[in-house]
């Protein structure tokens, strides 16, 4: 690198780190982890509540996944090391199956969950 570059390198990356560490991540209400691997999906019963904004940030543990919830329209891949973020906005109340939306293996079947909206 031009070391004269080098202070407003610094500074930029200064600038970066410092301005991201207090602020929110989204506008959302509520944000909840999910973990999906061979061949579950963390945790099994995802509450939310119908009257916020739910960011779900969703990861794979192992191989490529999805986070499907065909009763809400969302159909979202999840690749190992690149967590995917779905945004419930007021979603209606009621109670929706969560599949794996991608054959993951022989059990990919058995990787389901249920998502509440209260
Ligand atoms: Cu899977």
């Amino acid at each position: 690198m031009n070391k004269s570059l080098l202070p407003l390198f610094a500074l930029t990356l200064a600038v970066l780190t410092l301005g991201c560490r207090n602020q929110p991540k989204s506008a959302a209400d509520a944000h909840i982890q999910v973990v999906m691997k061979k061949y579950t999906i963390e945790p099994a019963v995802i509450h939310v509540k119908s009257n916020q904004v739910t960011e779900l940030e969703i990861s794979s543990a192992d191989v490529q996944h999805g986070f499907d919830v065909p009763g809400l329209g969302i159909k979202e891949p999840v690749r190992s090391g690149q967590p995917a973020i779905v945004t419930l906005k007021h979603p209606p109340k009621g109670e929706y199956k969560i599949v794996c939306g991608i054959i993951c293996g022989p059990h990919h079947e058995d990787m389901v969950a249920k998502l509440v909206v209260e």
